[in-house]
């Protein structure tokens, strides 16, 4: 299986993740999205969204970072994704909700715009104030209703919700979001990063972090 990635992507940081957790023979092909490879003729063939991951094994394919961990966990016969359905969907809605809910203000509507030149347009005063209310407000969710006294976001268990969202909600760092509100997300997030494969998961990604901070 040949996995299209960017290694400082925040939905492929989560693959990375599991994948240093699951023996799976995947095979990681680097899109590098910095000098716009993910809008070469060949990966637009692969991907026509012109976005990273994109998985190919032989002649399936898939794009869709959640999809792609779903089906690495099945792959994998991972406790992460359990197959009773209740769990099941319990995960699927943690998945769904960072995917969406979560993503769209902190991820499209607070950060990108700061350090993206291609969504600067998405800025402005007004627009970044009003994704930032809700953005703590989805914060808030995270903290109080879904984690709570519990070690993950999806029970007690961890599942590859903890791992897509540890890599959406650390994106905040590019721009020193400050999570000191959020004591039950400081510390899940603190379970996440002792993983063994988290440093090198996250390797270009802290990179890219000090880069920005450098220039800030
Ligand atoms: N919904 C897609 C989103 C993928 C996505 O946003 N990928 C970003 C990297 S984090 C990308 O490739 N961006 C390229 C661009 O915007 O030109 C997924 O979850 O796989």
């Amino acid at each position: 299986m040949k996995l299209y990635y960017d290694p400082a992507s925040t939905v492929c940081r989560p693959i990375l993740l599991f994948l240093a957790d699951h023996d799976l023979p995947v095979e990681l092909i680097h899109v590098d999205l910095a000098k716009q490879e993910n809008r070469a003729g060949w990966y637009l063939e692969i991907n026509p969204n012109g976005m990273v991951p994109a998985l190919v094994d032989g002649g399936f394919s898939l794009t869709e970072s959640a999809t792609i961990l779903r089906y690495f966990a099945d792959l994998a016969g991972a406790a992460a994704y359990p197959a009773e359905a209740r769990a099941r969907a319990k995960v699927d809605e943690a998945l769904d909700w960072f995917n969406t809910s979560f993503y769209r203000d902190h991820g499209y509507g607070l950060v990108y715009p700061q350090i993206l030149p291609h969504y600067a347009v998405l800025g402005g005063a007004d627009r970044l104030a009003f994704h930032a209310e809700r953005a703590a407000a989805r914060l808030d969710v995270l903290d109080r209703h879904m984690i709570g006294d519990r070690p993950f976001v999806a029970g007690d268990s961890l599942s590859i919700a903890d791992y897509f969202g540890a890599g959406l909600v650390t994106m905040g760092d590019m721009i020193g979001y400050d999570l000191l509100p959020y004591p039950n997300v400081r510390r899940w997030l603190a379970t996440m990063a002792v993983r063994p494969g988290w440093d090198q998961a996250n390797a270009a990604f802290h990179g890219w972090r000090s880069a920005v901070r450098a220039a800030a």
